[in-house]
């Protein structure tokens, strides 16, 4: 059974016209090691508050890459949810939706009611933006308009472009900012729309240019999101880009290893805009990390989680969660849209093939009954450029693992998928959920005040191949923990239990 929302009712929740403020107990453990070398494991329990600003802003999302497959394709599918756009196939008709959105589409366990099981739409947990309030905009080396570059793209089903492209053909993206030494040459033909002048200026020009979009659509708060092409990784070395300092100086200096990327991340927290990154590269270098830190603006990332890597944090997670070795992993991509174009210079596949690959790490890390110190599976990423499949996605997989008493399993895996379809939700999750983070305050135990949770925003975890951690934070792959640590975060907020599946209330 579904429910559209709830209210919770309990001593440790308040419902006020501004703020959901819950108290929340949480239960946790520590580990001692005794002198006799005994690990020690003691329970224990810390009070955290929680308060959660219910007035949900009107908000502006810019994308760094508007033009792109992502951007045309989100835009396009927005404009057919808010507009009640329906097309026509040789399947039949179709209708809008958000599928593979968590926010939209996925639900939450509320509790049992007289047997049966309820759940809630995930965006009923707490306020949040409704995506077809939301105000899009963003940047684009390429002058097309976004009528056109949705055509370009060849990701949409044709009747539904001609419907959305009106809607489209007035949106153009700003000038971006360009530097051919960080993406494929191939790319550049299709750079005609460049902010001008040195990487301050860029900065600048981009800091100008959020705060006129800001004050054109009278939005209240804007979300930036970088969904431009996958850049090489910035060499970081001391004195360059190794503290805020260092890298507001770098920027100064005209320093040709200031990725374009790290410009806009910097013009936003400079600006107080959230920046989520949705490509691999290291846009946040230490002083770029540094700097969002220092303001206390929101930086996220890196690398959207949307098809091959999604399932391997899922079945890797499964194979060792249930006591079996994986011992190969060959993941094959082929793919023919623009971004298997610029993924086909070795730089930039380099970046991809770094947050593809570290992905089962932790799941590893996690059975050294299974693993010797140090030993880890083969992994093998291969990404090739074929035309003609454009957008959509074959991607191939091969797990090999270690089964009881020297048995082998190997299970193939085929994917075929318009890439872009996949990642658009995910886009749309991140944003919306990166500005209910910005309204999430807490404190702890005797804290005097409240704070904002910390500006690394691990809570997006879920939907990032590569999620960026506070320094000294466990990092977390597995595709379940990521979504019951975001689920159960925000189920805190209004006073609920983690959901614990024991359904104890059954056993007695
Ligand atoms: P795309 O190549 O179609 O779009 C990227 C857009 O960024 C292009 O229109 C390009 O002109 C623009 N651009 C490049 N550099 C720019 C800059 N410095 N400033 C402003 N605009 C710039 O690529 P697509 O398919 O939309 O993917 C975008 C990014 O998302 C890629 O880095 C890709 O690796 C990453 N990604 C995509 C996933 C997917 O499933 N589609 C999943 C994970 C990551
Ligand atoms: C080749 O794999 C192209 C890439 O941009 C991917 O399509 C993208 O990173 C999605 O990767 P995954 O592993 O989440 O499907």
């Amino acid at each position: 059974m579904l429910v559209d929302s709830f209210e919770v009712q309990s001593p440790n929740v308040a419902y006020s016209d501004e703020h959901i403020t819950s108290t929340y107990e949480y239960a946790s453990t520590k580990l001692d090691r005794a002198p006799d070398g005994k690990w020690v494991v003691k329970p224990t329990k810390a009070t955290y508050q929680f308060r959660v600003d219910r007035k949900v802003p009107k908000l502006g999302v810019m994308l760094v890459g508007w033009g792109g497959n992502n951007g045309t394709t989100l835009t396009a599918g927005i404009l057919a949810n808010k507009h009640g756009i329906t097309w026509m196939t040789k399947d039949g008709l179709k209708k809008p939706n958000f599928y593979g959105s968590l926010t939209q589409a996925a639900t939450v366990r509320v509790g049992n009611y007289e047997g049966e099981e309820v759940y809630a739409p995930f965006k009923a947990l707490l306020p949040m933006v409704e995506p077809n309030d939301i105000v899009l905009g963003g940047w684009d080396i390429s002058g097309m308009n976004m009528a056109e570059a949705m055509e370009r793209a060849k990701v949409l089903d044709w009747t539904l472009q001609e419907q959305v492209a009106p809607y489209m053909r007035d949106m153009q993206p700003l000038p971006g900012i360009y530097d051919p030494d960080f993406v494929a040459a191939n790319q550049e033909e299709r750079a005609d729309n460049l902010v001008k002048g040195t990487k301050r200026e860029q900065m600048e020009t981009v800091r100008q240019q959020i705060r006129a979009f800001k004050e054109a659509n009278g939005v209240d708060r804007i979300v930036v999101l970088w969904t431009a092409n996958t850049e090489r990784f910035a060499q970081v070395a001391e004195g360059l880009n190794d503290t805020s300092d260092n890298l507001m100086a770098a920027i100064d200096r005209n320093e040709a290893e200031i990725a374009p990327s790290t410009l806009y991340a910097v013009a936003c927290v400079l600006e107080g805009v959230p920046f989520v990154n949705g490509s691999p590269q290291n846009t946040f270098v230490p002083g770029m990390i540094d700097l969002a830190v220092k303001h206390n603006v929101l930086i996220g990332g890196d690398d959207f989680k949307s098809g091959q890597t999604k399932l391997k944090s899922v079945l890797v997670d499964f194979l060792v969660g249930a006591g079996i070795k994986p011992t190969s992993i060959v993941s094959y991509n082929h793919l023919g849209n623009n971004d298997g174009l610029n993924l086909s210079a070795p730089q930039t596949f380099r970046s991809k093939e770094i947050s593809k690959s570290n992905v089962v790490d932790d799941m590893v890390a996690s059975n050294s009954i299974l693993y010797a110190p140090g030993e880890h599976p083969d992994h093998c990423v291969v990404i090739k450029y074929v035309p003609y499949v454009g957008d959509s996605k074959r991607a191939m997989d091969e797990y090999t693992s270690e089964i009881f008493m020297g048995g082998r399993n190997t299970l193939v895996i085929h994917n075929t998928c318009e890439d872009s379809l996949l990642a658009a939700p995910i886009i749309l999750d991140l944003v919306l959920l990166a500005e209910l983070i910005t309204r999430i305050n807490l404190k702890k135990d005797e804290e005097p005040a409240f704070h904002g949770l910390h500006p690394i925003a691990v809570l997006l975890s879920y939907l990032t191949k590569a999620p960026l951690v506070p320094y000294g934070t466990p990092v977390v792959n597995a595709l379940s923990k990521q979504r019951a640590m975001l689920e159960n975060i925000l189920r805190a907020c209004v006073g609920l239990a983690p959901d614990s599946q024991m359904l104890l209330e059954f056993k007695a």
